[in-house]
């Protein structure tokens, strides 16, 4: 049955067909309502517009994304199926891969960026959230995009990745590319890679051994290449990993933290009361808002999922912001909840292809919240956000406001 109670005509009959279409700009202006008419279809449903399979509840979504085996990884986490399409770069060693292959690069990036790196790089993130909110204390209105959730990681994970300082400007440009590659070849899509080349060209050569300083995140990876854990043909291609995913997603992560204490001030005054529930304020604002919205899989067999059958071959498309909100699994899942018990949100993903990175964002968006915590008494939103449209990334283009000291 499609959502207006007709059979469908085309495709599998033992799912809910909805016409929704999750990579529309009228999806992306609210998708609350689309996502809860996604959840209460079924635990499985069928989109038309781009013949693919969804899933929107918690419990399906977490379980897909913890069957590695039957939804695979390795044919692309886009609409687009690398079995029958050509990628539009080369894929991603870790992202874009299965076991036994994605297991050796996940171990190289997971101790690139463990508990330990954190330690080495904790002061001086801190250190730069505290000038960087000083600097904003300066000014008192300003764009809490581009001079906060913007500036802040631009000043900090470049040098900490051991990049050269010209050039840095291709780097949003190229995330964005990135994942609005993940989508269906609508407009973002298409002019997206149109756009690339220059954008695709800095990053190729940023990730060249000889330009990534010494004592970086970048040279840490070539470095594996000297005991054997890779070949120095695949360090490249993790350091382009951490240039595709380790910026565009904390701008966003930090805007929607700074978002959601800016339109919830009985939450902002709980964070001022007590700082220390900073990191938790942040993995609040990932659930809430989840920067990253969808992935896909595909099927590697016929495969049943909560009464449905699913063929092999099928992309599976998964709603983590739907699942983030599912109030099968969330008391008050509309709710900014600084106090929440946040574990088990699927913003982060979950399973053997969760953030690599997840700590380094965790520590961004803790020290940048506890700087303003400590130094801000109030936030206020003084003009129109306007919304930033991708694919895959929900956040904002813009949000004026004028904060006010401690
Ligand atoms: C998204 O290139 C990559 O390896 C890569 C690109 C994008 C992501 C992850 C990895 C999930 C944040």
């Amino acid at each position: 049955m499609t959502a207006s109670g007709t059979p469908a005509s085309t495709g599998p009959a033992s799912v809910p067909h909805l016409d929704v279409d999750p990579f529309d700009m009228r999806f992306f202006a609210d998708p609350y309502p689309a996502h809860q008419r996604l959840r209460e279809a079924g635990p499985v449903v069928y989109l038309d517009k781009w013949n693919v399979y969804g899933v929107a509840r918690y419990a399906e979504v977490h379980a897909v994304l913890n069957d590695p085996a039957t939804f695979c990884s390795s044919r692309g986490v886009g609409l687009s199926d690398f079995k029958k399409e050509t990628p539009w770069r080369p894929p991603s060693l870790i992202l874009e891969a299965d076991p036994p292959a994605h297991t050796r690069t996940r171990a190289v990036l997971s101790k690139v960026l463990s508990p330990t790196a954190m330690k080495q790089v904790r002061d001086r993130f801190a250190a730069a959230a505290e000038e960087r909110v000083d600097a904003l204390l300066d000014k008192r209105s300003f764009d809490a995009i581009a001079d906060l959730a913007e500036a802040y990681p631009l000043s900090i994970f470049p040098d900490a990745l051991g990049l050269k300082p010209e050039g840095r400007e291709h780097l949003i440009p190229y995330a964005s590319v990135v994942f609005n590659a993940f989508g269906p070849p609508n407009e973002l899509r298409q002019q997206a890679i149109a756009r690339s080349a220059p954008h695709q060209a800095y990053v190729a050569e940023q990730c060249q051994r000889d330009n990534l300083a010494p004592g970086g995140f970048g040279a840490c990876i070539h470095a594996r290449v000297d005991d054997g854990e890779i070949t120095a043909t695949e360090a490249p291609l993790l350091v382009r990993s951490l240039l595709s995913a380790g910026l565009d997603t904390t701008v966003n992560g930090i805007g929607a933290a700074v978002y959601c204490l800016a339109r919830f001030p009985d939450q902002w005054q709980r964070l001022r009361d007590d700082p220390t529930l900073a990191r938790n304020a942040f993995e609040e604002a990932v659930r809430f808002e989840s920067p990253v919205q969808t992935f896909f899989r595909t099927t590697t067999r016929e495969v049943e999922l909560s009464g449905a059958t699913i063929g092999e071959g099928e992309k599976v498309l998964m709603f983590l912001a739907a699942a983030n909100r599912d109030p099968r699994r969330w008391d008050r899942p509309d709710s900014y909840d600084i106090t929440r018990r946040t574990s088990g949100h699927v913003g982060f993903g979950s399973g053997i292809h969760m953030c690599v990175g997840q700590l380094v964002a965790r520590l961004e968006g803790e020290v940048m919240l506890t700087a303003l915590a400590r130094r801000v008494a109030k936030i206020e939103i003084t003009g129109e956000p306007k919304r930033r449209f991708n694919n895959t990334l929900r956040g904002l283009d813009s949000l004026p406001v004028t904060i006010t000291p401690a």
